[in-house]
This record gives structure tokens, sequence and C-alpha cells, in this order.
């Protein structure tokens, strides 16, 4: 299986930290790619018509995304234990959350990259911090005994996020106000998969 990868994917990573958790690392072959909405030259576009990173190709059928699909396949073929069926919905609402918080960051990213200054809309800067603000009050208040216990895809999800927030807006300072996932992220980002996918390494 081939991975179309960039270290600074928040998706990407949640992927690799999949891929470290079941011992399947040795089974992907990293592809570097380069993606921007604004270009579509890569060859991530080969297989993925939407242009996004991650994609995983396969042997034995078309090639999958996005990395929620990925990661569920990937956990699957090792017997499925980061997707618990007792909390499944839960836990795919968590990542959701998640996710939710990686696009709204990864936009606000691109508005400063892909659009000229004078074309830069702070109102939609802000109105996509807002969806990352509301989804940690969420993950610290109700979601946080889903955080608990077993590893699942859930937490790697919310750590993922947790760890592009700091790679790419630090400034936002995150923690303040949110003791109790600050609390859990720090202990969490300890992991070997976490210390062996972190996106500034
Ligand atoms: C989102 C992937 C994504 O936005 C998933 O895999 O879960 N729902 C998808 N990837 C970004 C790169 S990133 O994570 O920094 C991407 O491929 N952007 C290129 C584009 O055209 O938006």
């Amino acid at each position: 299986m081939q991975l179309y990868h960039a270290a600074a994917s928040p998706f990407v990573r949640k992927v690799m930290v999949v891929l470290h958790e079941t011992g399947q690392v040795d089974d992907v072959t990293v592809v570097p790619a380069h993606v921007m909405p604004l270009e579509t030259k890569d060859a991530a576009l080969s297989h993925n018509p939407l242009g996004k990173i991650p994609v995983l190709t396969r042997n034995d059928g078309p090639a999958l995304y996005d990395s929620r699909v990925i990661c569920r396949y990937l956990d699957a073929r090792k017997g499925g234990a980061l997707y618990p069926e007792a909390r499944i919905w839960e836990l795919l609402t968590l990542e959701a959350t998640a996710d939710g918080i990686m696009d709204a960051a990864v936009l606000m990213v691109y508005e400063g990259r892909a659009r000229p200054e004078d074309k830069r809309s702070e109102a939609w800067v802000e109105a996509q911090w807002g969806k990352v603000s509301r989804a940690l009050d969420a993950v610290d208040g109700l979601w946080i005994s889903h955080l608990r216990g077993r590893l699942s895809i859930g937490q790697i999800a919310v750590a993922c996020a947790l760890g592009y927030l700091d790679f790419r807006h630090a400034d936002r300072n995150w923690r303040s106000g949110r003791e109790a996932l600050a609390a859990w992220y720090a202990d969490f980002a300890e992991r070997p998969s976490m210390q062996a996918t972190r996106p500034d390494a």
C-alpha cells in the first residue's frame, strides 16, 4: 500500500498514528505529496479527484480516502479495536468533532496562503476559529469522559487536532480555560506513536 503523505497534515497524522498503534507502519510506503487548493498538479490527484491527502492506494482495489475511511480500513485489518461497537456512534461523532477542528484550522491557514492580502477576510478566519473554539469546549466538557479508557479513534483524532493547533495556531492558546483537555493531551502526546509523527519533527 502507498500513503500520499505530508508531515504537516493533521489528517495524514491521524493515519500515521493508527499505523503505529496497530503495528502496520512497515505495510505502507509513504509517498511525499504537496497539495494546496489552488494547485492541481500533485500525483495525489490521480488517486483522489478531490485532490486531498491522505490517500491510500491498494493492490486489491481502488484507492481509499478520506482519513476516516483509511483509519477504519487499517484498523479493521487488525481486528477493529479502535472502533469498539459498544461506543461506535459516540466515537465517530468525537472523531467528526476533531476532524471539524482540523478542517477549520486548515482553512484558516489557507486563507493566509491561498488568498492575496487584500482579499483575505478577517471575518472568515474568526468564523473558522469560532468553530474550533466551540468544538474544543465540547471536547473539554461533554466529551471528556470519552477520552478516557482504552485507545480509540476518538482519542487519536482529538490528539492530532490539538497537535495541529499547537503547530499552526499556537498564538490562539487553546489550553486557556480547558484544563481537563490540556492535562489529557499532555499525557497522550507522550505516546511513541505521537512522538514518531510530530509535524515539526
Ligand atoms: C480532509 C483532508 C485535507 O483537507 C480527510 O482526509 O479527512 N476530509 C479529509 N487535507 C489537506 C491537507 S492538510 O491536512 O493540511 C489537503 O489535502 N488540502 C488540499 C486541498 O485541496 O484542500
